[in-house]
């Protein structure tokens, strides 16, 4: 399996495709495709991409696009346990803070881009981003209180799920932007940072040098 990503620093959904390639435990082998240059505002660089969007997973001769459909995937190869809670309450929990992270966060998203160079410690968040934050804090706290806690492991659901892949850029976000978060959001987003897939990827994306017209952003300081 081969799966195409673009820059590490900044492409959030990459990155969800990469953690779920780790997390199906089969082995995969990664192109990057940098975004925003020619080649990509042109349309060359997206020959491998049906939806003109990274994350792409080629199995073989068969493409699967789009983080949710790339976790379905892998799931299905990997193991559908590796992925998502095993019992039924907590899968379901699972399954709908995924789909609101795929589908939402509209505000977070935009206000907050990914971006794994540049920190802002005087960001002012809207209150849309704030509306935003607390809605994510208010799940993973659910998730972690009714699922998470009776596990020596730090994740929403004990076992690193599929639920932790789909969040894993608002963590980079929270604390990129110096967000306010609860204690309990905040002991996971210290747990999520040290994770040993995320402190590659966060080292692989800061060592990245292509060139971006949108970065570096003006009021960010080096991360
Ligand atoms: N719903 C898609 C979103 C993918 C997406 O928006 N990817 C961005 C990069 S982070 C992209 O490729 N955008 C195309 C472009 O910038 O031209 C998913 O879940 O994978």
């Amino acid at each position: 399996m081969k799966i195409i990503i673009a820059n590490r620093a900044y492409s959030s959904w990459s990155m969800r495709g990469w953690l779920a390639a780790k997390l199906s435990g089969l082995p995969f082998t990664c192109e990057i495709i940098p975004m925003d240059t020619p080649e990509w505002k042109s349309g060359e660089a997206k020959v491998g991409m049906p939806s003109g969007k990274v994350p792409v997973l080629w199995d073989g001769k068969v493409p699967v696009w789009d983080s949710m459909a790339i976790i379905q995937w892998l799931a299905d190869k990997g193991g559908h346990d590796r992925f998502w809670p095993r019992e039924l309450p907590a899968r379901g929990l699972a399954y709908a803070m995924a789909a609101e992270m795929h589908s939402g966060f509209a505000p977070l998203r935009s206000g907050c881009p990914m971006n794994l160079k540049e920190r802002f410690p005087n960001f002012e968040p809207t209150p849309e981003i704030m509306a935003d934050v607390a809605r994510i804090d208010a799940l993973w706290s659910e998730a972690r209180d009714r699922f998470g806690s009776d596990s020596d492991l730090p994740w929403l659901f004990g076992p690193f799920s599929a639920a932790d892949v789909m969040y894993a850029p608002v963590v980079t976000r929270i604390d990129t932007y110096h967000l306010p978060v609860s204690a309990t959001a905040r002991a996971y987003v210290d747990a999520m940072l040290a994770h040993p897939w995320m402190v590659e990827w966060i080292a692989a994306g800061k060592a990245e040098t292509f060139p971006f017209d949108r970065y570096p952003v003006p009021g960010g300081v080096p991360a």
